[in-house]
């Protein structure tokens, strides 16, 4: 909750903060240095202000002096300079250096909030609260803060510094206490280290719902869609490829019962694809390297390099990692999930069936450049591992059959166009695969009769993304973004909302954006991103081009678009503008696979292949991109990608939105995947982008100082200049803040406690400390006297 934790933010002395160690809330040793050790920075004195360099990073200063608008400011090395006052931003005082929570700040400017996270992040702690918020900042290293001690601790409550098992706590407290399901929302960039925060949620779930076994079976689901879903890319050596949220249910005595995962948007276009540097899925690495002779001979499979798909960048193996002994994990927690020895063969075949598919090549026929699949090893180990024979496969590899009124024609492919039959075909076996894997393992966790309807789900789904060239991928992943930031916000002004009711003030003076009209524009029907794409989907002579324009001619007037050059456009996100390029959008949209390919796959005698050609033609029925099998000589009608992901998303919201949520925002210091480096910008851009400084924000905007009548009584009352000493603390409240002149916008008495809108305190706290210097000095000369 916001501002429970600390009533007075901006007068935290000793007395207030808890040192009992060893895991009580850290609190840093005074004598160290500001922002990091090994900057020599002065101590800091009053008057110390954050003073942006050119470079953007933010250098705390001691002011020298001031007249009018300038100051004079001294920074480090003794540089001296003469700047705008109003470029200089308030520093806190050291006894807030390395507070637990952000809101303890008194000053909550962003270098302010950029340096309590680095003093902490130097220290090896990790996490930090900003109000209801938990941030965790990536060590890329092994810190000492998990297993069974830390656990215990955490459960005894014996602690209360911030992590991921403290959050995870509250959630299994409130989920009894409120008997109301709860959420554990994980975000943030690629490598942020959302991955491994939510199994450090499910560990400490497993240890305290633990008992019936089920636990065991819902940590093996790890590594197996890790292995499945995750690859290595340029940002993080184990990149989650889908967004994922698991649910964990509860009996009613508080032990878990079951799970049920829910994926969305696998990449699979990095099966048959990759960039430089990146690698396709951990599993054709594990599968080649690890598979056993007998397994090795049924497949005919090689190593790694003998597939063109995996040979495609030059990056086999990742450092640190036992591609063998992973598969030797995959298989252990595949047994442990049920999944059947002759299940998981078919696995291992489809997964072999995808690689000897990428060596399928082909020869040009005429001079048409139409052509044919060679018959080679590749051919015939790809018919022999899906079950049909080598001329079916052949055919659908090279032709499509198209129907022209009442009569079927078959047309023959081109170089192009058998390869992109060829790709989508693997892609499609890899993604159903993955589907079905989701789907057995869910059905191993099924909950069934076990079901009370409690249950704690944990989503890990990509964070805003924003590149130099942004594509579907980044579109969806914004959009879905989006989506979430305004649970976010709407949540925390819920939040804020509530205590100001509780304590009787009005919270209509706590101002609130809200993303709605972003979200429209992607909503909108029919003039929304989504519904034009959808559209321009559906023509045959679409293009991505066309689609651009489209939106350019329909959207221009929208202040959240900006049309821009060529085939691209802008959306102004809640974390920043994003430049998409449209190419690619309507193809990978659509999302086709041939009829001929499913009705070959629905042709095979090996059991899995017939489950996804089912599973496909069952999703062909519904005809939403109704027109494409007329003119563009795909044959499936389908629901678009985005049509679904939309779908998806809405059924994501409904659920969450019925939970009560705990927010976790993983933030990366830095993008080489290092340990102890923390780049300012990077890490305020991404607090800016998840929301934390909306937080902050919403806070600042509203009344984030909150002290008791009493406490604020006893603070200040010897500064009046009346002699209150008879009265009650609220009319010695009011009393102080009329002789100070504090505008009545400037705060609200409520029934306990007095809300003021920032900086208000620091008025009287200047006074008071200046009354109290004023006093210590006189009783140290009067004690001088005396000697
Ligand atoms: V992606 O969007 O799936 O590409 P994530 O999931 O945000 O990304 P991930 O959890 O995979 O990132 O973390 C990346 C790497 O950071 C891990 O492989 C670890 O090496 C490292 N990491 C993350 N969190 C921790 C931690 N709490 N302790 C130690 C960590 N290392
Ligand atoms: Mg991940």
């Amino acid at each position: 909750r916001f501002n429970t934790s600390v009533e007075a933010r901006p007068s935290v002395g000793e007395e207030d903060l808890d040192l009992t160690p060893p895991l009580r809330s850290f609190v840093p040793s005074r004598t160290e240095s500001k922002w990091s050790d090994t900057n020599a920075y002065a101590a800091k004195k009053k008057l110390q202000s954050w003073f942006q360099l050119p470079n953007g990073n933010w250098e705390l200063g001691t002011i020298l002096s001031t007249s009018g608008t300038e100051s004079v400011i001294s920074l480090l090395e003794g540089k001296v300079l003469k700047v705008n006052s109003e470029s200089l931003l308030a520093a806190n005082p050291d006894i807030l250096d390395g507070v637990d929570d952000l809101m303890q700040l008194s000053y909550l400017n962003e270098p302010s909030v950029l340096y309590n996270l680095h003093y902490r992040y130097n220290r090896d702690v990790i996490y930090t609260k900003a109000g209801p918020v938990l941030v965790a900042i990536n060590p890329f290293k092994k810190v000492p803060l998990y297993g069974n001690n830390y656990i215990e601790a955490y459960k005894r409550k014996s602690t209360e510094s911030p992590h991921v098992y403290a959050i995870t706590d509250t959630a299994i407290r409130e989920m009894i206490r409120d008997e109301v399901n709860q959420s554990i929302i994980i975000s943030g960039e690629s490598g942020a280290g959302k991955t491994e925060t939510a199994k450090i949620a499910m560990q400490y779930l497993a240890a305290l719902g633990g008992g019936s076994g089920i636990e065991n079976e819902i940590l093996k689901t790890n590594p197996i869609l890790e292995a499945f879903g995750n690859a290595k890319t340029s940002r993080n050596d184990n990149s989650s490829r889908f967004g994922k949220l698991i649910e964990i249910h509860f009996s009613e005595t508080g032990k878990i019962s079951g799970a049920k995962i829910q994926t969305f948007l696998l990449e699979k276009s990095r099966v048959v694809q990759c960039a430089d540097g990146e690698r396709s899925y951990h599993i054709f690495y594990q599968l080649c390297a690890g598979a056993p002779h007998d397994l090795r001979e049924n497949l005919n499979l090689g190593s790694a390099d003998d597939y063109k798909y995996l040979r495609q960048t030059n990056c086999h193996s990742i450092s640190g990692v036992d591609a063998a002994e992973q598969f030797r994990i995959v298989k252990e927690a595949l047994d442990i999930v049920h999944v059947s020895k002759e299940d998981q063969e078919s696995v291992f075949a489809m997964l072999a069936a995808v690689l000897w598919l990428g060596n399928v090549s082909f020869t040009v026929i005429d001079n048409e450049n139409h052509v044919e699949p060679m018959v080679d090893e590749g051919l015939t180990t790809v018919a022999k591992l899906i079950g049909c024979t080598v001329a079916d496969l052949k055919l659908a590899l090279s032709t499509r059959k198209m129907r022209v009124g009442n009569d079927s024609i078959v047309q023959k492919l081109t170089l192009s166009q058998a390869i992109d039959t060829r790709d989508a075909l693997a892609k499609s076996i890899y993604s159903c695969l993955f589907d079905w894997l989701v789907e057995q393992i869910n059905k191993s966790l099924a909950v069934g009769k076990r079901r009370t309807g409690r249950s704690i789900s944990i989503l890990d789904i990509y964070g805003f993304e924003s590149f130099d060239r942004n594509s579907f991928e980044q579109f969806c992943i914004n959009y879905a973004n989006e989506r979430l930031q305004q649970h976010f916000n709407r949540h925390l002004f819920k939040l804020e909302q509530e205590e100001y009711i509780q304590d009787g003030i009005d919270w209509a003076k706590v101002e609130f954006d809200d993303n709605q009209d972003c979200l429209n524009l992607f909503e909108k029907k029919p003039l929304g991103l989504l519904s034009l794409l959808d559209e321009e989907s559906t023509f045959p002579n679409g293009t991505d081009l066309t689609f651009a324009n489209k939106l350019k001619q329909h959207l221009n007037s929208n202040s959240y678009f900006r049309g821009e050059r060529g085939k691209a456009f802008s959306v102004c996100h809640y974390a920043g503008e994003v430049l998409y390029d449209t190419t690619g959008f309507l193809e990978k949209n659509r999302d086709l696979l041939h009829l001929d390919s499913i009705q070959l796959l629905s042709s095979c005698t090996c059991h899995l292949p017939q489950i996804f050609a089912s599973y496909l033609l069952s999703q062909s029925e519904k005809p939403v991109v109704g027109a494409l099998h007329k003119s563009g000589g795909a044959d499936s009608q389908k629901l678009s990608v985005a049509t679904k992901f939309k779908a998806q998303l809405f059924q994501l919201m409904h659920r969450l939105e019925s939970t009560t949520p705990h927010f976790i925002r993983c933030i990366k210091p830095n993008n080489i995947q290092s340990p102890g480096m923390y780049e300012q910008g990077l890490v305020l851009q991404q607090l800016r982008c998840c929301g934390v400084l909306e937080v902050v924000r919403i806070s600042r905007s509203g009344f984030p100082t909150r002290m008791s009548h009493q406490k604020f009584a006893r603070r200040y009352g010897f500064l009046l200049l009346d002699n209150v000493a008879s009265q009650d603390p609220l009319s010695v409240s009011v009393a102080i803040l009329h002789q100070f002149n504090i505008l009545p916008e400037m705060y609200q008495v409520g029934y306990t406690k007095l809300f003021f809108r920032t900086g208000q305190i620091g008025v009287l706290e200047d006074t008071r400390n200046r009354t109290l210097h004023g006093i210590l000095r006189v009783q140290s000369c009067f004690r001088g006297h005396q000697a």
